[in-house]
């Protein structure tokens, strides 16, 4: 098996709590990185810093938000710049954390109609991503082009129209994400989904079927894991669950996603992996 897969958790979902009680828990649960919301205005980096070395802790990626004022597609010049702009500040906010990659979707979430044809809404997506990815590689930080379900975005629903932005784009530092959840709803065969990006894959989100811990659900975990194994997949999982609600940054609390389901999916991926030959 791989040793050089990482295991992650989005602090995303801990709703209404100080984040050194998340940067805490994700440790103490024998995680190595953690996955940090992308508001570099509202959020102290340094102090974030400082957890994560008190902690011993990584961060893996910077889970960037996208909306109507930063939408890489708008028809409205000034909002695709602003969405630019906010890449920057997130590339800024992931060097001082030290977080290794953002994660990059070109609508505003929750966005599911086009304002302009598909081919100008695809070149307003690559100049805009390769804009912020030149600026990202700079300073070290990749982008992950992240496919999003079709109640969440119109314009990237699967990994190989992400590919395809991406080998548009042609930058070292700017790849592929897949998150098992949006795969589930929209590829017709998640691990080969998988294979077909090989060595483009930088970062991958995990939640089940329903968004819940893995095991809770539908989704075969353990081909998914050999496919990462077999295409030597070298980044983070990131476990990327949330409440089943259709608005992803509802920011509802559910006890479970806590300290439950940040202990067993821990445990899941470990046992996961080790069952892989
Ligand atoms: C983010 O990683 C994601 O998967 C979306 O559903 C919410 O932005
Ligand atoms: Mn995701």
């Amino acid at each position: 098996m791989s040793n050089d897969i990482k295991f992650s958790y989005n602090t995303l979902v801990y709703a209404g709590e100080h984040i050194k009680q998340g940067i805490k828990r994700i440790a103490g649960f024998g995680y190595d990185a953690a996955e940090f919301v992308g508001e570099p205005e509202t959020m102290d980096a340094q102090y974030i810093r400082s957890l994560l070395e008190q902690h011993q802790l990584e961060a893996s990626s910077i889970c960037a938000i996208y909306t109507t004022e930063r939408d890489l597609v708008s028809s409205k010049p000034e909002v695709r710049r602003n969405a630019v702009r906010y890449l920057k500040q997130c590339v800024d906010f992931a060097k001082t954390i030290g977080a290794k990659g953002i994660s990059v979707t070109p609508t505003a979430n929750m966005k599911i109609h086009a304002e302009a044809d598909r081919d100008t809404e695809l070149r307003w997506a690559a100049e805009g991503i390769k804009e912020a990815g030149l600026y990202a590689g700079a300073h070290g930080i990749r982008l992950t082009v992240e496919p999003w379900n079709r109640y969440e975005t119109y314009l990237i629903n699967r990994v190989e129209q992400s590919f395809e932005l991406v080998n548009e784009i042609n930058l070292p530092n700017v790849g592929v994400m897949g998150d098992t959840y949006h795969m589930n709803i929209e590829e017709i065969d998640i691990v080969e989904a998988f294979r077909s990006v090989g060595s483009k894959l930088y970062y991958v989100h995990f939640a089940d079927s329903n968004r819940a811990a893995p095991g809770k659900g539908h989704i075969d975990f353990k081909s998914i894991a050999q496919v990462l194994v077999d295409i030597q997949y070298e980044g983070y999982i990131s476990m990327e669950l949330l409440p089943p609600f259709a608005d992803p940054f509802s920011g509802v609390r559910c006890e479970e996603y806590y300290d439950e389901y940040t202990k067993e999916s821990i445990d899941y991926l470990k046992a996961l992996f080790a069952s892989i030959a």
